[in-house]
Protein backbone atom coordinates (compact mmCIF):
# COMPACT_ATOMS: atom_id res chain seq x y z
CA UNK A 1 0.00 0.00 0.00
CA UNK A 2 3.03 2.47 0.70
CA UNK A 3 4.27 1.30 -2.68
CA UNK A 4 1.06 2.38 -4.64
CA UNK A 5 0.73 5.58 -1.77
CA UNK A 6 4.21 6.92 -3.21
CA UNK A 7 3.86 5.93 -7.05
CA UNK A 8 0.53 7.90 -6.81
CA UNK A 9 2.64 10.90 -5.31
CA UNK A 10 5.91 10.65 -7.12
CA UNK A 11 3.55 10.41 -10.79
CA UNK A 12 1.82 13.77 -9.82
CA UNK A 13 -1.59 12.65 -9.55
CA UNK A 14 -3.59 12.60 -6.34
CA UNK A 15 -4.05 11.01 -3.66
CA UNK A 16 -8.00 11.11 -2.39
CA UNK A 17 -9.48 10.99 0.69
CA UNK A 18 -10.68 7.13 0.09
CA UNK A 19 -7.17 5.97 -0.76
CA UNK A 20 -4.96 4.19 1.84
CA UNK A 21 -2.38 6.88 3.08
CA UNK A 22 0.40 6.40 5.49
CA UNK A 23 -0.57 7.99 8.95
CA UNK A 24 2.10 10.46 8.98
CA UNK A 25 0.79 11.76 5.64
CA UNK A 26 -2.93 12.31 6.81
CA UNK A 27 -1.27 14.26 10.16
CA UNK A 28 0.55 16.90 8.30
CA UNK A 29 -2.01 17.88 6.26
CA UNK A 30 -4.29 17.93 9.27
CA UNK A 31 -1.82 19.87 10.54
CA UNK A 32 -1.29 22.22 7.50
CA UNK A 33 -4.71 22.64 6.98
CA UNK A 34 -6.24 23.12 9.88
CA UNK A 35 -3.91 25.96 10.54
CA UNK A 36 -4.30 27.26 6.96
CA UNK A 37 -7.92 27.20 7.60
CA UNK A 38 -7.39 29.25 11.16
CA UNK A 39 -5.75 31.68 9.00
CA UNK A 40 -8.42 32.16 7.02
CA UNK A 41 -11.08 32.82 9.92
CA UNK A 42 -8.95 34.66 12.36
CA UNK A 43 -7.91 36.68 9.57
CA UNK A 44 -11.26 38.47 8.90
CA UNK A 45 -10.18 40.44 12.05
CA UNK A 46 -7.44 42.72 11.06
CA UNK A 47 -9.75 44.41 8.39
CA UNK A 48 -12.84 43.66 10.01
CA UNK A 49 -11.55 46.17 12.35
CA UNK A 50 -11.75 48.81 9.92
CA UNK A 51 -14.92 48.07 8.38
CA UNK A 52 -17.25 50.58 9.90
CA UNK A 53 -14.77 53.19 8.97
CA UNK A 54 -14.23 52.44 5.08
CA UNK A 55 -13.48 56.30 3.55
CA UNK A 56 -16.25 55.54 0.96
CA UNK A 57 -18.94 53.04 0.21
CA UNK A 58 -17.23 51.88 -2.72
CA UNK A 59 -14.27 51.25 -0.35
CA UNK A 60 -16.64 49.38 1.96
CA UNK A 61 -18.33 47.09 -0.38
CA UNK A 62 -14.61 45.28 -1.51
CA UNK A 63 -13.64 45.33 1.88
CA UNK A 64 -16.98 43.55 2.78
CA UNK A 65 -16.60 41.30 -0.21
CA UNK A 66 -13.10 40.79 0.59
CA UNK A 67 -13.40 39.56 4.06
CA UNK A 68 -16.88 37.38 3.17
CA UNK A 69 -14.23 35.93 1.08
CA UNK A 70 -11.82 35.02 3.94
CA UNK A 71 -14.57 33.49 5.56
CA UNK A 72 -15.28 31.26 2.51
CA UNK A 73 -11.68 30.39 2.54
CA UNK A 74 -12.20 28.95 5.82
CA UNK A 75 -14.95 27.05 4.89
CA UNK A 76 -13.53 24.91 1.66
CA UNK A 77 -10.76 24.30 3.88
CA UNK A 78 -12.58 22.88 7.18
CA UNK A 79 -14.76 20.66 4.80
CA UNK A 80 -11.41 19.54 3.24
CA UNK A 81 -9.53 18.90 6.59
CA UNK A 82 -13.25 16.59 7.28
CA UNK A 83 -12.63 14.58 4.44
CA UNK A 84 -8.85 13.25 6.82
CA UNK A 85 -11.88 12.17 9.16
CA UNK A 86 -11.73 15.35 11.90
CA UNK A 87 -14.96 17.00 12.67
CA UNK A 88 -14.77 20.70 12.68
CA UNK A 89 -16.06 21.08 16.23
CA UNK A 90 -12.52 20.04 17.28
CA UNK A 91 -10.75 21.73 15.56
CA UNK A 92 -12.56 25.56 17.13
CA UNK A 93 -11.52 23.85 20.28
CA UNK A 94 -7.77 23.28 19.02
CA UNK A 95 -7.79 27.00 17.40
CA UNK A 96 -9.26 28.61 20.74
CA UNK A 97 -7.58 26.23 23.26
CA UNK A 98 -3.59 27.36 21.41
CA UNK A 99 -3.34 23.84 20.76
CA UNK A 100 -3.51 24.82 16.78
CA UNK A 101 -1.68 27.93 15.28
CA UNK A 102 -2.84 30.42 12.31
CA UNK A 103 -0.38 32.48 10.65
CA UNK A 104 1.57 35.03 12.64
CA UNK A 105 1.33 38.38 10.52
CA UNK A 106 -2.54 38.39 11.99
CA UNK A 107 -1.55 39.09 15.27
CA UNK A 108 0.05 42.71 13.85
CA UNK A 109 -2.45 45.55 14.23
CA UNK A 110 -4.38 47.72 11.47
CA UNK A 111 -4.10 51.38 13.17
CA UNK A 112 -4.85 53.43 9.48
CA UNK A 113 -6.48 53.14 6.47
CA UNK A 114 -3.17 52.61 4.87
CA UNK A 115 -2.55 49.48 7.03
CA UNK A 116 -5.71 47.55 5.58
CA UNK A 117 -4.23 48.28 1.53
CA UNK A 118 -0.48 47.44 3.25
CA UNK A 119 -2.27 44.00 4.55
CA UNK A 120 -3.50 43.13 1.54
CA UNK A 121 -0.72 44.27 -0.80
CA UNK A 122 1.81 42.54 0.99
CA UNK A 123 -0.02 39.27 2.37
CA UNK A 124 -2.25 38.42 0.07
CA UNK A 125 0.47 38.72 -2.10
CA UNK A 126 2.68 36.29 -0.18
CA UNK A 127 -0.42 34.54 0.23
CA UNK A 128 -0.80 34.14 -3.50
CA UNK A 129 3.24 33.71 -3.58
CA UNK A 130 2.73 30.49 -1.46
CA UNK A 131 -0.19 29.36 -2.41
CA UNK A 132 -0.30 28.92 -6.31
CA UNK A 133 1.94 25.94 -5.90
CA UNK A 134 -0.68 24.06 -3.74
CA UNK A 135 -2.83 23.91 -6.08
CA UNK A 136 -0.61 21.06 -7.30
CA UNK A 137 -0.81 19.93 -3.50
CA UNK A 138 -0.87 15.86 -3.84
CA UNK A 139 -3.66 15.91 -2.05
CA UNK A 140 -6.89 16.11 -3.84
CA UNK A 141 -9.49 18.12 -1.25
CA UNK A 142 -6.55 20.36 -0.77
CA UNK A 143 -5.49 20.94 -3.98
CA UNK A 144 -8.85 21.94 -5.59
CA UNK A 145 -10.19 24.11 -2.59
CA UNK A 146 -6.52 26.18 -3.39
CA UNK A 147 -7.80 27.11 -6.61
CA UNK A 148 -10.58 28.93 -6.09
CA UNK A 149 -9.12 30.48 -2.85
CA UNK A 150 -6.31 31.48 -5.76
CA UNK A 151 -8.69 33.32 -8.03
CA UNK A 152 -10.49 35.01 -5.09
CA UNK A 153 -6.96 36.08 -3.68
CA UNK A 154 -5.74 37.68 -6.85
CA UNK A 155 -8.81 40.27 -6.25
CA UNK A 156 -7.54 40.81 -2.39
CA UNK A 157 -4.38 41.54 -3.53
CA UNK A 158 -5.51 43.77 -6.06
CA UNK A 159 -7.79 45.74 -4.05
CA UNK A 160 -4.86 46.45 -1.33
CA UNK A 161 -2.43 47.55 -4.17
CA UNK A 162 -5.82 50.13 -5.24
CA UNK A 163 -6.27 51.33 -2.03
CA UNK A 164 -2.47 52.35 -1.54
CA UNK A 165 -2.24 53.30 -5.32
CA UNK A 166 -4.88 56.10 -4.24
CA UNK A 167 -2.86 57.21 -1.02
CA UNK A 168 -0.23 57.33 -3.29
CA UNK A 169 -1.49 59.62 -5.57
CA UNK A 170 -3.27 61.72 -2.44
CA UNK A 171 -2.23 64.68 -0.24
CA UNK A 172 1.20 64.46 1.64
CA UNK A 173 -0.05 63.23 4.63
CA UNK A 174 -2.18 60.02 2.87
CA UNK A 175 1.65 59.54 0.89
CA UNK A 176 3.15 59.15 4.21
CA UNK A 177 0.39 57.15 6.14
CA UNK A 178 1.03 54.95 2.92
CA UNK A 179 4.58 54.45 3.22
CA UNK A 180 4.15 53.97 7.23
CA UNK A 181 1.66 51.64 6.69
CA UNK A 182 4.70 49.11 4.00
CA UNK A 183 7.22 50.04 6.46
CA UNK A 184 4.97 48.33 8.98
CA UNK A 185 4.00 45.17 7.11
CA UNK A 186 6.92 44.38 5.06
CA UNK A 187 8.79 42.41 8.05
CA UNK A 188 5.62 40.56 8.86
CA UNK A 189 5.12 39.92 5.18
CA UNK A 190 8.29 38.21 4.83
CA UNK A 191 8.20 36.20 7.46
CA UNK A 192 4.49 34.51 6.39
CA UNK A 193 6.74 31.91 4.72
CA UNK A 194 8.58 30.41 7.89
CA UNK A 195 11.61 29.56 9.38
CA UNK A 196 14.57 29.31 7.09
CA UNK A 197 15.15 25.83 5.64
CA UNK A 198 17.63 24.90 7.96
CA UNK A 199 15.58 25.89 10.69
CA UNK A 200 12.13 24.65 9.03
CA UNK A 201 10.56 20.83 10.89
CA UNK A 202 8.06 19.78 8.17
CA UNK A 203 9.66 20.90 4.90
CA UNK A 204 11.49 17.85 3.72
CA UNK A 205 9.31 15.30 4.21
CA UNK A 206 6.17 17.58 3.33
CA UNK A 207 7.75 18.37 -0.11
CA UNK A 208 8.62 14.50 -0.31
CA UNK A 209 5.11 14.06 -0.22
CA UNK A 210 4.55 16.47 -2.30
CA UNK A 211 2.09 18.91 0.15
CA UNK A 212 4.42 21.52 -0.29
CA UNK A 213 6.72 22.27 -3.42
CA UNK A 214 9.19 24.65 -2.63
CA UNK A 215 11.04 25.82 0.58
CA UNK A 216 10.34 28.46 2.74
CA UNK A 217 12.95 30.55 1.44
CA UNK A 218 12.32 29.79 -2.42
CA UNK A 219 8.63 31.02 -1.75
CA UNK A 220 10.49 34.28 -0.02
CA UNK A 221 12.44 35.18 -2.74
CA UNK A 222 9.93 34.98 -5.17
CA UNK A 223 7.96 37.30 -3.21
CA UNK A 224 10.30 39.79 -2.71
CA UNK A 225 11.16 39.49 -6.52
CA UNK A 226 7.35 40.05 -6.93
CA UNK A 227 7.05 43.35 -4.75
CA UNK A 228 9.85 45.20 -5.72
CA UNK A 229 8.67 46.47 -9.23
CA UNK A 230 4.60 47.12 -7.78
CA UNK A 231 6.39 49.16 -5.14
CA UNK A 232 8.12 51.04 -8.01
CA UNK A 233 4.75 51.30 -9.28
CA UNK A 234 3.10 52.41 -6.07
CA UNK A 235 6.09 54.70 -5.60
CA UNK A 236 6.39 53.49 -2.15
CA UNK A 237 9.89 52.64 -0.65
CA UNK A 238 10.35 48.94 1.27
CA UNK A 239 12.34 49.23 4.03
CA UNK A 240 15.51 47.57 3.50
CA UNK A 241 18.47 49.15 2.75
CA UNK A 242 19.73 46.15 1.50
CA UNK A 243 17.63 45.62 -0.91
CA UNK A 244 19.26 45.36 -4.08
CA UNK A 245 19.30 43.62 -7.63
CA UNK A 246 21.92 41.00 -8.10
CA UNK A 247 22.59 40.05 -11.53
CA UNK A 248 24.68 37.20 -10.69
CA UNK A 249 21.78 35.39 -8.75
CA UNK A 250 19.04 36.85 -11.19
CA UNK A 251 17.41 37.77 -7.67
CA UNK A 252 17.35 40.47 -5.59
CA UNK A 253 19.21 40.39 -2.18
CA UNK A 254 17.27 41.24 0.96
CA UNK A 255 17.74 41.33 4.65
CA UNK A 256 15.59 38.35 6.23
CA UNK A 257 13.02 38.96 9.02
CA UNK A 258 13.55 39.14 11.94
CA UNK A 259 13.08 35.31 12.95
CA UNK A 260 13.30 35.34 16.77
CA UNK A 261 10.22 37.98 16.47
CA UNK A 262 8.36 35.57 14.94
CA UNK A 263 9.25 32.35 17.13
CA UNK A 264 7.67 34.75 19.79
CA UNK A 265 4.80 35.92 17.61
CA UNK A 266 3.86 31.48 17.12
CA UNK A 267 4.24 31.53 20.56
CA UNK A 268 1.51 33.68 21.42
CA UNK A 269 3.13 36.58 22.17
CA UNK A 270 2.80 39.23 19.65
CA UNK A 271 0.98 42.59 19.68
CA UNK A 272 -2.36 41.39 19.29
CA UNK A 273 -2.62 37.29 19.67
CA UNK A 274 -4.93 37.75 22.96
CA UNK A 275 -7.73 40.05 21.68
CA UNK A 276 -7.44 37.91 18.02
CA UNK A 277 -8.05 34.49 20.10
CA UNK A 278 -10.47 35.91 22.72
CA UNK A 279 -12.64 37.46 19.98
CA UNK A 280 -12.44 34.16 18.12
CA UNK A 281 -13.69 32.76 20.92
CA UNK A 282 -16.36 35.23 21.75
CA UNK A 283 -17.68 34.93 18.22
CA UNK A 284 -17.72 31.08 18.11
CA UNK A 285 -19.90 31.50 21.53
CA UNK A 286 -21.85 34.44 20.01
CA UNK A 287 -22.94 32.17 17.18
CA UNK A 288 -23.97 28.89 19.07
CA UNK A 289 -27.35 29.32 18.52
CA UNK A 290 -27.23 29.82 14.48
CA UNK A 291 -25.52 26.40 14.43
CA UNK A 292 -28.02 24.66 16.84
CA UNK A 293 -30.77 26.13 14.51
CA UNK A 294 -29.36 25.34 11.40
CA UNK A 295 -28.56 21.73 12.66
CA UNK A 296 -32.38 21.21 13.70
CA UNK A 297 -33.06 22.36 10.52
CA UNK A 298 -30.88 20.01 8.71
CA UNK A 299 -32.23 16.96 11.16
CA UNK A 300 -35.71 18.52 10.39
CA UNK A 301 -35.60 18.29 6.45
CA UNK A 302 -33.71 14.70 6.96
CA UNK A 303 -36.29 13.04 8.82
CA UNK A 304 -39.21 14.20 6.38
CA UNK A 305 -37.22 13.22 3.55
CA UNK A 306 -37.14 9.59 5.41
CA UNK A 307 -41.40 9.64 5.02
N1 LIG B 1 3.01 31.74 11.32
O1 LIG B 1 8.52 23.44 9.43
P1 LIG B 1 7.89 24.73 9.06
C1 LIG B 1 -4.75 34.24 4.13
C2 LIG B 1 5.14 27.17 12.12
S1 LIG B 1 -3.88 33.46 5.32
C3 LIG B 1 2.70 30.81 12.24
O2 LIG B 1 8.58 25.54 8.02
P2 LIG B 1 5.69 24.19 7.26
C4 LIG B 1 -5.88 35.02 4.63
C5 LIG B 1 4.73 25.91 11.40
O3 LIG B 1 3.34 25.77 11.36
C6 LIG B 1 -2.77 32.51 4.40
N2 LIG B 1 3.34 29.63 12.33
O4 LIG B 1 6.35 24.48 8.69
C7 LIG B 1 -5.62 36.44 4.77
C8 LIG B 1 5.42 24.88 12.24
O5 LIG B 1 4.73 24.74 13.47
P3 LIG B 1 4.11 23.32 14.04
C9 LIG B 1 -2.85 31.14 4.88
C10 LIG B 1 4.30 29.38 11.43
O6 LIG B 1 4.30 23.78 7.50
C11 LIG B 1 -4.76 37.17 3.95
C12 LIG B 1 6.73 25.55 12.60
O7 LIG B 1 6.48 26.96 12.52
N3 LIG B 1 -1.88 30.37 4.17
O8 LIG B 1 -4.48 34.12 2.98
C13 LIG B 1 4.64 30.30 10.43
O9 LIG B 1 6.54 23.29 6.44
C14 LIG B 1 -4.59 38.53 4.16
C15 LIG B 1 7.88 25.15 11.70
O10 LIG B 1 7.71 25.64 10.37
C16 LIG B 1 -1.33 29.28 4.74
O11 LIG B 1 -1.59 28.93 5.85
C17 LIG B 1 3.96 31.52 10.41
N4 LIG B 1 4.23 32.47 9.49
O12 LIG B 1 5.72 25.62 6.56
C18 LIG B 1 -6.30 37.10 5.75
C19 LIG B 1 -0.36 28.56 3.85
N5 LIG B 1 5.63 29.77 9.69
O13 LIG B 1 2.92 23.02 13.16
C20 LIG B 1 -6.13 38.48 5.94
C21 LIG B 1 -0.32 27.08 4.15
C22 LIG B 1 5.91 28.57 10.21
O14 LIG B 1 5.19 22.29 13.91
C23 LIG B 1 -5.28 39.18 5.13
N6 LIG B 1 0.78 26.74 5.01
N7 LIG B 1 5.11 28.34 11.26
O15 LIG B 1 3.70 23.61 15.45
C24 LIG B 1 2.05 26.60 4.56
O16 LIG B 1 2.35 26.78 3.39
C25 LIG B 1 3.08 26.15 5.56
O17 LIG B 1 2.43 25.54 6.63
C26 LIG B 1 4.02 27.30 6.08
C27 LIG B 1 5.01 26.71 7.10
C28 LIG B 1 4.80 27.87 4.92
C29 LIG B 1 3.22 28.39 6.77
Amino acid sequence: MLARFEEVVDADEKIEPRDWMPADYRRALVRQMSQHAHSEVVGMQPEGNWLTRAPSLARKSILLAKVQDEAGHGLYLYSAVETLGVDRESLFRALHEGRQKYLSFINYPTPTWADVGALAWLTDGAAIVNQVPLCRSSYGPYARAMVRVCKEESFHHRQGFDALWALTRGSAAQRRMAQEAVDRWWGPALAMFGPPHAQSTHSERSMRWRIKRHTNDELRQRFVDVCVPQAEALGVTLPDPALRWNAERGHHDFTPPDFEELRRVVAGDGPCNRQRVAHRRRAHEDGAWVREAAAAYAAKHREEARW
